[in-house]
């Protein structure tokens, strides 16, 4: 079996959403042809978008067997299990929880449904932190290091649970 590493990004800020990551790593681990290798700290922060709570943020590292729109299938079948239901929400709205694929092996993917690396990643603390926290090495497909994002964004809204 040929498996990928690929970097999910976790946030959900309605219910519990400490609760709601552990058990979205959980189900993660569970997907077919897949393995959690690890997952990084969890991190309350500020949302950026509409008025609405707080959120918890991680990064989960995976080994996975999963063509990459498979994935994205399987982490919205997570996602729903999680209550989440996008025809009532609104653009960068709240959400109980929100998985979004970073980065997959090193490709470059533009698909009507899947964009990778994620669009915004780069200008978002609460993924860009975590990643360097599980994987500081590591550089986008565009050959720029992490940690080089990092340096122009503040880690200072960020708190580790
Ligand atoms: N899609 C395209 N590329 C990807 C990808 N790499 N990973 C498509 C996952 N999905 C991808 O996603 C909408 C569509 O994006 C999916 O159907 C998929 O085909 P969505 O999760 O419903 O998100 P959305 O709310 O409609 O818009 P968007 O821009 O994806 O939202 P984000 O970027 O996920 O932002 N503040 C803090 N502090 N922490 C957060 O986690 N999250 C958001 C939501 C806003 N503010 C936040 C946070
Ligand atoms: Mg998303």
């Amino acid at each position: 079996m040929k498996y990928a590493t690929a970097y999910i990004g976790l946030g959900a800020n309605l219910g519990d959403p400490v609760q709601q990551l552990h058990q979205a790593l959980a189900a993660i681990t569970r997907l077919t042809g897949t393995k959690l290798v690890q997952a990084s700290s969890f991190y309350r922060n500020p949302a950026i978008g509409p008025e609405q709570p707080d959120y918890v943020n991680a990064v989960a590292e995976i080994l996975t067997s999963l063509a990459p729109l498979d994935l994205l299938d399987a982490l919205q079948a997570v996602e729903r299990k999680a209550g989440r239901r996008r025809e009532y929400e609104q653009r960068w709205g709240p959400r109980p929880l929100d998985l979004d694929i970073l980065l997959y092996d090193n490709k470059v993917i533009e698909h009507e449904r899947l964009v990778v690396p994620h669009v915004e990643m780069r200008h978002r603390p609460f993924v860009i932190f975590p990643l360097l926290e599980i994987a500081p090495h590591i550089t986008l497909p565009t050959g720029e290091p992490v940690a080089s994002l990092a340096k122009a964004l503040s880690p200072e809204c960020l708190r580790k649970i």
